[in-house]
C-alpha cells in the first residue's frame, strides 16, 4: 500500500473503498481466518477522533464490517467543538459545513462555524501565545518587522467587527457538470465578530514603499503530504482591501481567543472576500511588488473564467480572474426545511442575506416559485460587511408542498439568480437563491 493513501482522511478512505479503509486501519489482511486484528496504533487516534471516543472491545470487532457510524447511520462523524449535526465533509484535512438552520443565530457561535482546512492545523498543545510572533516582510517594505501578539495589542488601538466569511466554494454541489473539491451545499458561510489590529495600522507602522500591490499571508499549518517545506496555502488580497478599515488581524472571536480549528491564535480576516484570503494561524505577511503568487493563489485556484464560459468548458489559465468581492447572497436560517404548519397560520421565515464590499438594499421572499415576491423586513448591518438579518410572514391558500425561496439584492441592484449562476470549472460563487420545503396540512 503506498503511503499517499493513508494520508487521506478516514471519511474519504471510507467512501471510495470500504473494504481497503477497514484494512489500512485494522490491518486485517494478514489473518483473514481467525478474523483476529487489531486497530492499528497510527489509526487509533485518527479512529476515536472519528468516532467521537476509543472503539472499547475493539478486538472483537469483525474484520471487514464498516464502523456503523462511519455507514450511513447516526450521526456519521463529529469534530470535538462543534455542534452535533455540523456536517462533515472530509476529515482530513478537515472540513465541516453548518446546516442552514444551524446558522440562525445573529452571530454565529464557535460550535457552528463551518471549517475548511486545507492542511493540517498546527498542534494545539504546541501553540504558546506569548512565543507567536508576526513578520511582516516583502519586497514593498522598507524593511521588515515582526511582532509578539502583546506587541500588536500594545501598539495599535484595537477594533471589533462582525464580518463574513464565506469560502468561494460554497454551493459547489450544484454544478454540472460536477466541480471536484469538497462539495459545499450552503454551509461554508460564517459571521462572527472579530478582535483584533487594522492591517492598515501595521503596514504603516512597517512603512510601505510606493510599489505595494497585494499582500500575501503564510501560516503555520502543515502541508498533508507531513513535509514541513511545502506550503499549505498562501493567498492575499490587493492593497485595496488589506487598507480597508474592516481589514483586521485578529486574535478574539467572539469575545474569546480564537478557536484552534479557526486560525488560534492569530488569523487575518477579510469580510466579504473568498475566505481563503483570511489566513489562520497567521505568522507573516509579505507585501508584495506584484499580484501575489503563493501556492492557492495561481493557476485555476479561486478564479472564475474573465467571461462567461459554457459549462464543462476547458478554460486555460491566463483566461482565468482571481476571486475579489463575493456575490450578493441570502440564507433561510428559519425554520428548518420540511417544516409543517397548520393552514391559516402564518409561517415566521427569518434569515440573513450579505453581498461581498457591498450592503444588501432588498430582500424578498416568494411561495410560488419566483412567480411573485413579497418584500422582507431588511435590518441595517451591525457594520460594514456584516451580513443583514431578515424577516417575513407567510400565508399559505390551501394544503399542500411548498417552497420559500428568498432572493436579496445588493446596493447596485444586483439579484440573486434563482437557478445555477454561471458555471465554471472550479464550481465557485454559486449564489442561487436558498429555499426551503414547508408542508400545509389541514
Ligand atoms: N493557514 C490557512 N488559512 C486558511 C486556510 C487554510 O487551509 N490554511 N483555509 C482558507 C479557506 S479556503 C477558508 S474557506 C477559510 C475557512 O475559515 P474557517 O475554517 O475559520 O471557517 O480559511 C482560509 N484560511
Ligand atoms: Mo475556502
Amino acid at each position: 500500500m503506498s503511503k499517499k493513501k493513508r494520508r487521506i482522511g478516514i471519511h474519504e478512505l471510507y467512501a471510495k473503498d470500504p473494504l481497503e479503509a477497514d484494512r489500512l486501519l485494522w490491518g486485517r489482511e494478514s489473518d483473514p481466518h481467525t478474523r483476529r486484528g487489531f486497530l492499528k496504533k497510527s489509526a487509533l487516534a485518527a479512529m476515536s477522533m472519528v468516532l467521537g471516543g476509543r472503539m472499547v472491545f475493539a478486538e472483537h470487532y469483525p474484520a471487514g464490517l464498516i464502523p456503523a457510524v462511519l455507514a450511513g447511520s447516526g450521526t456519521p462523524f463529529q469534530l470535538p467543538g462543534k455542534h452535533p449535526d455540523m456536517v462533515v465533509l472530509n476529515d482530513r484535512p478537515w472540513n465541516v459545513e453548518t446546516p442552514a438552520h444551524l446558522l440562525d443565530d445573529k452571530v454565529t457561535p464557535a460550535d457552528k462555524m463551518f471549517v475548511r482546512n486545507n492542511g493540517l492545523p498546527p498542534e494545539q498543545s504546541r501553540i504558546d501565545p506569548a512565543a507567536w510572533t508576526l513578520t511582516i516582510d516583502g519586497e514593498a517594505v522598507r524593511s521588515s518587522k515582526t511582532y509578539s501578539i502583546a506587541d500588536l495589542k500594545s501598539k495599535f488601538q484595537t477594533h471589533t467587527y462582525q464580518l463574513v466569511i464565506e469560502c468561494g466554494g460554497n454551493g459547489r454541489k450544484e454544478f454540472n457538470p460536477p466541480a471536484k473539491g469538497n462539495q459545499w451545499s450552503t454551509g461554508a458561510v460564517s459571521c462572527a465578530e472579530w478582535t483584533g489590529v487594522r492591517l492598515r495600522d501595521v503596514l504603516e507602522d512597517v512603512g510601505l514603499k510606493s510599489n505595494a500591490v497585494y499582500i500575501g499571508y503564510y501560516g503555520k499549518d502543515i502541508h498533508v503530504s507531513g513535509n514541513p517545506d511545502k506550503v499549505v496555502i498562501s493567498r492575499g488580497v490587493p492593497m485595496r482591501k488589506a487598507l480597508e478599515d474592516e481589514s483586521l488581524i485578529a486574535w478574539a472571536m467572539n469575545g474569546k481567543d480564537i478557536p484552534h480549528m479557526h486560525g488560534y491564535p492569530l488569523r487575518l480576516v477579510f469580510g466579504g472576500w473568498p475566505a481563503s484570503t483570511s489566513g489562520k494561524w497567521l505568522a507573516r505577511i509579505a507585501v508584495r511588488d506584484q499580484v501575489h503568487d503563493g501556492p492557492k493563489m495561481t493557476g485555476q485556484s479561486y478564479r472564475v473564467p474573465c467571461n462567461p464560459v459554457e459549462p464543462g468548458a476547458d478554460v486555460p489559465d491566463k483566461d482565468m480572474c482571481i476571486i475579489e468581492s463575493m456575490p450578493v447572497k441570502s440564507l433561510i436560517t428559519f425554520p428548518k426545511t420540511g417544516a409543517t404548519i397548520k393552514l391559516g397560520q402564518q409561517l415566521p421565515i427569518r434569515g440573513h442575506a450579505w453581498a461581498g464590499d457591498l450592503e444588501v438594499a432588498n430582500m424578498e421572499v416568494s411561495i410560488d416559485f419566483g412567480a411573485t415576491w413579497q418584500k422582507a423586513v431588511l435590518q441595517p448591518p451591525a457594520n460594514r460587511l456584516a451580513w443583514q438579518h431578515f424577516e417575513a410572514r407567510v400565508s399559505f391558500p390551501e394544503t399542500g408542498y411548498y417552497e420559500v425561496w428568498a432572493r436579496a439584492t445588493d446596493s447596485e441592484g444586483k439579484s440573486q439568480p434563482m437557478v445555477l449562476p454561471g458555471w465554471n470549472p472550479r464550481g465557485y460563487l454559486n449564489n442561487a437563491c436558498h429555499r426551503i420545503a414547508i408542508k400545509v396540512t389541514a
